[in-house]
């Protein structure tokens, strides 16, 4: 299998879920081969830097974001199509990805709702809030108060549509899937935010932090090990705010 390189920030919630995928995704190629985790080379490209514009880095993603990868000669961005890829690539147990055409298409309904909802709430108001200044901006009252409406508005479309039942995962699943940890990667981010904001935003949902806990239950150590620089990070950003 050719090497696979991941271009990476882990201050990334997109970035984060292909790395944390690969940690946890088990190889079953066969029943007397299993392997654990994607071995990958993780080439730490820095947000807010020059790593995004060099000529090398435009010809693995034209749009400078994070994540991309290369596996061999052959690149991608955008961290749902990764994420597909890798599955698929490296045979990984069914419930991540799986093969059934029905179970599939419901799976890429969640992650095509989760860019224009969840993800643009929770970003959305980031960007608006306290991220405003990384941009050369004020932060936007009223931009952030429509992204939390857009944010509120996904817990609960997640704890009514895509968490059903008593089941432990999206689609009722009992194990979890791809969306499960793009999902879960996009809401830790929030804990950017002040725990009052953050808790005023999730709270009500016991049922999305009852699923966040499962996701986190499920993939540990490596959920606490990929989110640890992001936890430094965020720590050192209250102290010195
Ligand atoms: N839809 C993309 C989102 C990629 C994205 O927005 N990445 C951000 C980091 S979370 C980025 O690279 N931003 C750099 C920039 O906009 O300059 C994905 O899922 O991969």
């Amino acid at each position: 299998m050719a090497t696979l390189k991941i271009y990476a920030d882990r201050r990334s919630q997109p970035t984060r879920a292909v790395i944390l995928f690969c940690k946890v995704a088990k190889q079953s190629t066969n029943n007397y081969c299993r392997v654990n985790g994607i071995a990958f080379e993780e080439v730490e490209t820095k947000l807010f830097s020059n790593d995004l514009q060099t000529p090398e880095y435009y010809a693995i993603n034209p749009l400078k974001k994070l994540p991309a990868i290369a596996h061999g000669e052959f690149t991608l961005f955008e961290s749902h199509s990764i994420l597909m890829y890798l599955a698929c690539a490296y045979h990984v147990p069914d419930h991540w990805y799986p093969t059934d055409l029905c179970k599939r298409a419901k799976l890429q309904s969640v992650l095509d709702w989760h860019h224009t909802n969840l993800r643009a709430g929770a970003m959305g108001y980031l960007v608006n809030t306290i991220l405003a200044p990384f941009f050369g901006e004020a932060p936007n009252l009223e931009g952030a108060a429509e992204c939390e409406r857009k944010l509120v508005e996904s817990f609960s479309t997640i704890e009514k549509v895509w968490l059903k039942g008593d089941a432990k995962f999206l689609l009722g699943n009992d194990k979890p899937s791809i969306a499960d940890l793009s999902l879960v990667s996009e809401i830790m981010q929030l804990h950017m935010l002040s725990e009052e904001e953050r808790c005023r935003m999730i709270g009500p949902y016991k049922k999305v932090q009852h699923w966040i806990a499962n996701v986190k239950e499920e993939t540990n150590p490596h959920f606490d090990e990929v989110h640890k620089y992001l936890f430094d990070v965020i720590a050192s950003f209250k102290q010195n705010a």
